[in-house]
């Protein structure tokens, strides 16, 4: 994997110069509480790391889910060089005919590949990213079980179901999650750098254990990237090619607005 458990409640991630960058800036914003603390590059075994806080280590045997956001998950500049290259990918295809052996066009069989930007794309319409603005990547329980099989978890019932799974009924650890997003979500609407950045591929990252202990943050910063000054975003209007709108809010929206019809009134 991308991660080596690193010294004192810190983790080792592979490098990448944008989450670098994104990490030292985000030191300095109201966002600090909400991310992994970060604390530079190592260099070990010819390869370099970055150095960040283990957000797991202050949990007993944690309940772990991630929930990639926004309301797609390729990067502008990603869709500008595809167009250029128009790259065939194969390991695409395999992984779209595992899911769905009918997903594939008569042209896209024939050649045995896909564009990334039409992968992406079909990943986001068969799962909730296109129509409530985040995902469900991964669940794991401190049971040990888990479930990355939600490529098809796409309507508001079928969140539900796994968010309830996932909490196993506790009524106060929803609470918590809920006030947490809350919280989350005024300091992203004060956030200097969010206003100023494209957010794409980046998860909640939510964390619970038996004790009652909640909490969320946001992680991997792999493809958040600076917009040219003075450009802003307001990550609730819908992307149209070129306003480099991410939807990033409107899924939180979403999120919020679902955590809370779970709790009992
Ligand atoms: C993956 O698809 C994820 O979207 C990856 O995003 C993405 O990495 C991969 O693109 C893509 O194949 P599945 O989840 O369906 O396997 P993430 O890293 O956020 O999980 P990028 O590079 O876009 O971050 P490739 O081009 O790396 O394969
Ligand atoms: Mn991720």
């Amino acid at each position: 994997g991308s991660f080596t458990a690193g010294d004192g409640g810190r983790l080792l991630k592979r490098y990448c110069e944008c989450e670098q960058r994104c990490l030292e800036k985000l030191m300095k914003d109201v966002l600090r509480p909400y991310v992994p603390g970060y604390y530079g590059v190592l260099h070990k075994d010819e390869q370099d790391f970055n150095i960040m806080d283990d957000l797991l280590t202050d949990f007993d045997m944690p309940s772990i889910m991630d929930c990639k956001m926004g309301s797609r998950t390729c990067l502008e500049e990603e869709l500008i060089k595809a167009k250029e290259c128009q790259r065939l990918r194969r390991d695409m295809y395999e992984k779209m005919i595992s899911v769905d052996p009918a997903a594939p066009t008569e042209e896209e069989r024939a050649q045995q590949g896909v564009l990334k930007p039409r992968y992406m794309r079909w990943r986001e319409t068969l799962s909730s990213t296109a129509t409530l603005g985040f995902r469900i990547e991964g669940i794991k329980k401190a049971d040990g079980s888990c479930n990355t099989g939600f490529k098809k978890t796409k309507h508001r019932e079928q969140v539900v179901k796994a968010f309830e799974d996932f909490v196993d009924g506790n009524v106060q650890i929803l609470k918590s999650y809920l006030t947490r997003l809350e919280e989350l979500r005024s300091v992203l609407e004060k956030s200097d750098f969010f206003r100023t950045h494209e957010v794409v591929g980046s998860s909640l990252l939510f964390v619970h254990d038996a004790s009652g202990k909640a909490s969320v943050w946001m992680i991997d910063f792999g493809k958040t990237v600076p917009l040219p000054p003075p450009m802003t975003l307001d990550h609730r209007t819908p992307w149209v090619e070129g306003n480099r709108e991410d939807g990033y809010l409107w899924g939180m929206d979403n999120l919020i607005d679902i955590f809370g019809s779970m709790l009992p009134r």
